[in-house]
């Protein structure tokens, strides 16, 4: 596991890298697209490739950016599922973005993932790492990834991150979350999943939520590369992540890329979201 860690470390100072001289989002010539941005995913991608493909205990990698998993090494008994750059879209209006990843045996199942990781590419460069049923922080320092504390979530936060195009909301969905907003709860969304969760992790709590939607009934945010290791982070900082009523890590994706609502928040907040989604 000490190597996979490496790996992804090396990884993360190649993409800030990537991400600091690509020039990105200034010219008016790029096209609707986004052809610019689309190229720093794949670059960001090939990094993580190149660095994981070089641990002898990885098995298979099963990327965001590509159709199918593919096998490293058959000896190896790690599976890798991992977002290179999640959030890219917000790269050329300068906001923070991330790297996710999943690490699990046998199967891309939430019940086989055994540690999660995800980097925060914003003013600093900071790395989450849950395994063995703790979650730690390390800061990007001159070269080296510095430990800094463990997390830990408070029963009760006041952010209030919700995602998804409100118009398309179910009306039960709208009403939770303006109750939470009633009871004080601030507003804070990015519209970039790592971060906004980071800013929950590290304020102590609140609630991050991606519903299914009248346009998207299984919600956008994937599975394999997003909401299982959120989840496992949640679930070890003394949180939850559901998908309304269920654990999402007692799910089975039938595909690597398959999506779920998601709900990830402190005791109190993800207690509100079962009551509400009970009733439905
Ligand atoms: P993006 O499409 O920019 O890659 O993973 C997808 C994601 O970003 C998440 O990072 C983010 O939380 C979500 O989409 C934002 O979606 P909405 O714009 O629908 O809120």
């Amino acid at each position: 596991m000490q190597e996979i860690l490496v790996a992804i470390q090396k990884s993360a100072m190649r993409i800030k890298k990537a991400i600091d001289v690509k020039d990105i989002g200034y010219s008016q010539e790029q096209n609707s697209s986004g052809e610019t941005q689309l190229q720093l995913d794949i670059q960001c991608d090939l990094i993580i490739e190149e660095e994981l493909s070089h641990v002898a205990s990885v098995h298979t990698l099963a990327s965001e950016e590509k159709e199918e998993s593919m096998l490293i090494n058959k000896d190896g008994k790690y599976l890798i599922g991992f977002d290179p750059l999640d959030g890219s879209s917000l790269v050329d209006v300068n906001l923070s973005v991330g790297s996710i990843f999943g690490i699990y045996k046998n199967d891309f199942t939430g019940a086989n993932m055994i540690a999660s990781c995800y980097v925060v590419y914003g003013p600093r460069v900071e790395l989450v790492f849950a395994y063995e049923g703790k979650v730690k922080l390390y800061l990007l320092q001159a070269g080296d990834f510095e430990f800094v504390k463990e997390i830990h979530l408070k029963e009760k936060g006041n952010l209030n991150a919700p995602g998804g195009t409100q118009q398309n909301w179910e009306p039960y969905h709208k009403e939770m979350v303006d109750s939470f907003f009633q009871e004080g709860y601030r507003l804070r969304y990015s519209g970039g999943m790592v971060p906004d969760l980071h800013q929950i992790l590290l304020k102590g709590g609140g609630l991050f939520s991606y519903p299914g939607t009248s346009d998207r009934p299984e919600g956008k945010l994937r599975q394999v590369f997003e909401v299982f290791p959120f989840a496992m982070i949640f679930e070890f900082a003394g949180g939850a992540a559901i998908d309304g009523k269920m654990r999402v890590l007692d799910q089975t994706p039938k595909h690597v890329h398959d999506t779920s609502p998601c709900f990830f928040g402190s005791n109190y907040e993800i207690e509100r979201v079962k009551t509400t989604y009970e009733r439905v």
